[in-house]
């Protein structure tokens, strides 16, 4: 309250107090020094009140002052506190950038590219033509081993390692140096062609395979009756691999007809269940129909089914002869169905799937041998990588949807190659990685057995005969192991036999890719064509069917050193009383198809002339249509 007013207050209450007090019975009162003493309370009052108020002062004074010190103060720290973050994240983004600097330097540099763009190229065909059929195109191995750089590394291959392996060859693999083969320039490459990367395999669709279709003799040109004059069911084709050829061989005059072009590196030829056409399937996966009924057998039709392939069989089965025929695909691994007399595609279907249906997904799923059933509209696929047989029936594709039934059934892993029993109701495929023979009853459609053999059976369609002990028999040789195994295929005559070896014949090498027999030689002959020792590669050793006890025969093919030549793959005439084998030479120096008779086994005759280079399948028509081996 202001002084002024606290005056006046005081005054009033001085008057009332007079007033109050006057009347009769009051006593009487000292004004001046009533309102003295008011004036002096009211006076000290003011004076408390001005100190009060003073010292308010000074306490807010105080106050604001210690206030502004404090917010000084928590400024002062907050500045610190921002001053001390900044620093500290400062400081990380330092060491961060130091520490990515750190693992930048000690990253491995980008591998330097072992190969130039062109060498890639190169490396890239020499793959296909000599590597990729065991290794695989994903070179995940299968026949042969993992050669991707990773499967490599894990067994410690450096590159010295692999030059000598490709130099010396290893196991069943080819000495591809020492064979002359690959200079040592190529040697050197392709060793670092298998450090690399493995390059993206191209794609093949339907659409490429129709485009690539080429129909040169329609149907209704072609000759109604054969217009050679000898026995065309005694033509022999004769593989020309190196230079993507088929000869047209007369097996009674030894004349050559026609040589005609088929695929790279050509590799088998199948014929159709009357002998008429041969199928030929090259190894870049084009297939070529030879008309043997024209007066020059010539192709008539071609189409490329896919980029690699081995296998290829047409319709046998009653009603539908040669109405169809399948190529097993290894790259874009798949079978296509074509047309049997024109070979227009009809279905492609891959393969590519999961190993024995429960296994990791196989990309790389490659078809290997087909056989073409005799008792069913059926043809036996053999998927190698996932280890399935598949039973094909190709008898409703004229119906709506083009409808291709497929029984699957888990088998082996690494199927290759197989062949009938002399029934043709049992098939027998080699699943070569996992030294075993897998047996299967086409008439029921069922799996019957896998029977363990030796290291790598390679039988080609194997060898049967009738043993005087073990009744029916089917025999695969190997290409690891020095072993010829021979199984019993007799479940209802001999079931103690049935689906067993009953005899392992001792060879004197390993490296045996073919055997052969026909019910009218006496002889079960095998060559070694992969064998590690040159002389064997040129040697042929024949058992005695009757009595296995006996020590084979053995022989040196006569000229294949000069020649610088392997012997391979031996074919019975239609009689049966001749058999021809391929001296497999080099590009460059023609060689011979050497005679022998199938029962003195001394040599006959020699098929010489310009065109006979790199021989190596031969097939005789009438053998071949009627599976007969
Ligand atoms: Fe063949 C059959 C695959 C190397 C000559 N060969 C087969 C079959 C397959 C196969 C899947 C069964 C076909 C059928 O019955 O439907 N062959 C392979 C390969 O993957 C492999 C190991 C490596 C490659 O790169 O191709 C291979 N084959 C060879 C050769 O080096 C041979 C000796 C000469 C060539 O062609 O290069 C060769 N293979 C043959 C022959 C047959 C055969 C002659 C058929 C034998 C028969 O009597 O039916």
């Amino acid at each position: 309250m202001n002084r002024k007013l606290l005056v006046f207050v005081l005054l009033l209450l001085v008057a009332a107090t007079l007033i109050s007090c006057g009347g009769d019975k009051a006593p009487a009162v000292d004004v001046g020094a009533t309102v003295s003493a008011v004036q002096k309370s009211a006076d000290a009052a003011l004076a408390d009140a001005k100190s009060a108020a003073q010292a308010a002062q000074k306490e807010a004074a105080a106050a604001k002052e210690e206030a502004a010190a404090a917010v000084a103060q928590a400024k002062k720290e907050a500045d610190a506190a921002v001053a001390a973050a900044k620093k500290e994240a400062e400081e990380a983004i330092a060491a961060a950038e130091k520490a990515a600097e750190e693992a930048k330097a000690a990253q491995p540099e980008e591998p330097e590219a072992l190969l130039t763009d062109e060498e890639m190229e190169q490396g890239k065909q020499i793959f296909f033509n000599h590597c990729a059929g065991c290794h695989g195109v994903l070179r995940k191995g299968a026949t042969g081993k993992n050669i991707t750089p990773e499967g490599l590394a894990e067994r410690g291959r450096d590159q010295d390692f692999i030059k000598t392996i490709i130099t010396n060859g290893f196991g069943g693999m080819p000495a591809w140096g020492n064979l002359g083969i690959l200079n040592a320039d190529e040697v050197d490459l392709m060793s670092r062609f298998v450090l690399s990367p493995v390059p993206e395999p191209p794609a093949w669709l339907f659409e490429d395979i129709k485009n690539s279709w080429t129909l040169k003799v329609p149907v209704d040109e072609r000759p109604t009756k054969p217009q050679g004059s000898g026995d065309w069911e005694n033509y022999f084709g004769v593989i020309l691999r190196d230079v993507g050829k088929v000869a047209i061989v007369d097996g009674d005059t030894k004349e050559m007809l026609n040589v005609v072009n088929t695929g790279f590196a050509t590799h088998i030829l199948r014929s159709s269940k009357d002998g008429r056409y041969f199928y030929v399937i090259g190894r870049d996966g084009k297939l070529s129909l030879i008309d043997l009924w024209m007066e020059k057998p010539d192709v008539v039709a071609e189409t490329r089914t896919c980029l690699d392939a081995r296998s290829v069989d047409s319709s046998k089965f009653e009603g539908f002869e040669g109405k169809y025929a399948v190529v097993g695909c290894y790259w874009p691994s798949a079978m296509v169905v074509v047309d049997g007399q024109t070979l227009e595609p009809i279905k492609m279907v891959s393969t590519q799937g999961y190993d024995r249906s429960q296994g990791d997904f196989i990309r790389e799923n490659r078809v290997a041998a087909i056989v073409s059933s005799h008792l069913s509209p059926e043809w036996i696929v053999n998927v190698k990588e996932a280890g399935q047989i598949w039973v094909v029936d190709y008898s409703n594709l004229e119906k709506e949807g083009r409808p291709l039934g497929i029984k699957m059934l888990d088998t082996e892993r690494y199927l290759h190659d197989g062949g009938w029993d002399s029934t043709k109701r049992y098939f027998l495929e080699a699943a070569n990685t996992s030294k075993t023979v897998v047996v299967l009853d086409t008439k029921e459609g069922e799996y019957v057995a896998t029977i363990p053999v030796g290291d790598k059976p390679h039988p080609g369609r194997g060898a049967n005969w009738n043993h005087p002990e073990y009744g029916p028999v089917w025999a695969t040789g190997h290409i690891k192991d020095n072993k010829i195994a021979i199984i019993g295929t007799d479940p209802e005559g001999h079931p103690d036999q049935a689906w067993k070896v009953v005899k392992m014949l001792e060879t004197p090498s390993m490296g045996n890719l073919f055997i052969k027999t026909h019910e009218n030689s006496p002889w079960l002959i095998a060559d070694f064509t992969v064998a590690p020792v040159p002389e064997m590669n040129r040697t042929l050793c024949a058992w005695d069917k009757n009595d296995l006890e006996k020590e084979p025969k053995c022989w040196e093919v006569e000229g294949a050193e000069e020649l610088g030549a392997r012997v391979v793959h031996q074919e019975f005439n239609k009689a049966g009383t001749e058999f021809w084998v391929s001296l497999w030479g080099k590009i460059d120096t023609p060689t011979a198809i050497v005679v022998y008779d199938a029962t003195t086994l001394e040599e006959i005759d020699r098929i010489v002339g310009d065109w006979v280079i790199t021989p190596t399948g031969k097939f005789n028509v009438y053998n071949t249509a009627n599976d007969l081996y």
